[in-house]
């Protein structure tokens, strides 16, 4: 009897989250593929709890006091390279980040963060598993110059936007034109797990990509990695309209990833778990989707307010609003 009412619990169900977070730091520091070093390659912008540092321990749920994000029992951390312009006259200026539709009001830039099932709608009749304290990894790596062999990544998406809610079509680089409302840059991450490691030396290869276009399901989880994990995604809202005015005259795209990538191929993304207790096993394990799972049903959430209030100092002494010679970290020689 057990058994049975267990298998039903496991049958099909939709159950999604999907929040806002807040800038919680714009600064050259990667604690995942440069731990220690400050500053690292390249600028990041960062979403989440504030225990983002240049070293970060495993047990951050417990060392962060605050989260930039809706859930305040999520004190994970998210973040992606930065996108500059560069101008006609050689100077880059950092292009500003926006707040997604469909979120409260007031948030201060940030991302958009999805946990879904095996896909939008279903999990798929099986048990999604939620990541364990001290889990990492990344998604894409900047030094992809070419379309990443023949599988790529089609969860690596570009949009350009003609208003905050367009969503199609998906590219592969950056868009070739000026785009009415922004640019929006999407990461899907893997989320078939060998269930064993919580890391890798390549932060990858402990997870499994069967990533699809957009939401599309995704295809089963292969016997190396069977455990089927949250399918993570974060959806960024570039505001490049102020630069639309300023597109070169040779009509190439203007607009530039922090490591100096003019075709987007590199967009990489970061994760690091820090959600309190099982606070993330019982989201999964409930039928609610997106508002829905606020207000302790199951998760505690906290105020826009709260959530802009929660900062992390910049440990790198740099100018990254100014118009710039040059990328910060990018051709610079070191003495
Ligand atoms: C980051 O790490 C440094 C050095 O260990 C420490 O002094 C600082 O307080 C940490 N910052 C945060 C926000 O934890
Ligand atoms: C480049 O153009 C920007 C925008 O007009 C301007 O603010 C900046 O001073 C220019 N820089 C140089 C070196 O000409
Ligand atoms: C469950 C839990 O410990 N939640 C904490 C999450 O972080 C906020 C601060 O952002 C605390 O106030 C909560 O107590």
């Amino acid at each position: 009897m057990k058994w049975l009412s267990l298998s039903l619990l496991a049958g099909s169900a939709d159950a999604a989250l999907r929040f806002g977070c807040s800038t919680v730091s714009i600064q050259r520091l990667d604690p995942l593929v440069e731990p220690g070093k400050i500053p690292s390659a390249h600028v990041h912008q960062i979403v989440g709890g504030n225990a983002f540092n240049a070293t970060m321990g495993t047990n951050i749920a417990d060392e962060a006091t605050c989260t930039t994000c809706t859930f305040s029992e999520n004190l994970s951390n998210y973040w992606t390279a930065v996108m500059f312009f560069r101008h006609p006259n050689g100077t880059y200026k950092r292009v500003p980040l926006m707040q997604n539709s469909a979120l409260p009001n007031g948030i201060n830039g940030g991302m958009t963060i999805y946990y879904t099932q095996q896909d939008f709608s279903s999990n798929g009749n099986q048990k999604i598993t939620a990541f364990k304290p001290g889990f990492r990894m990344t998604v894409g790596s900047p030094m992809y110059s070419v379309q990443p062999g023949a599988r790529g990544n089609p969860g690596l998406r570009f949009v350009c936007l003609e208003d905050k809610s367009t969503r199609f079509p998906e590219l592969p680089t950056f868009p070739d034109r000026p785009c009415r409302g922004g640019i929006m840059t999407v990461h899907h991450f893997p989320a078939c797990w060998d269930g064993k490691n919580l890391d890798s030396p390549d932060h990858q290869s402990h997870m499994y990509n069967t990533v699809r276009e957009a939401f599309a399901p995704a295809g089963p989880c292969p016997a190396s990695h069977p455990v089927r994990m949250p399918q993570l995604a974060f959806e960024t809202l570039w505001d490049t309209t102020q630069f639309n005015s300023m597109w070169p005259a040779d009509g190439k795209n203007p607009f530039v990833l922090s490591y100096g990538d003019e075709l987007g191929y590199g967009t990489h993304a970061d994760y690091v778990f820090g959600w309190k207790g099982d606070a993330l096993q019982r989201a999964m394990d409930s039928p609610c989707m997106f508002q829905a799972c606020e207000d302790g049903r199951p998760l505690k959430t906290q105020s826009v307010q709260a959530m802009n209030a929660c900062q992390v100092k910049s440990q790198v002494d740099e100018d990254l609003d100014g118009w710039l010679k040059h990328l910060p970290g990018q051709g610079e020689v070191d003495i």
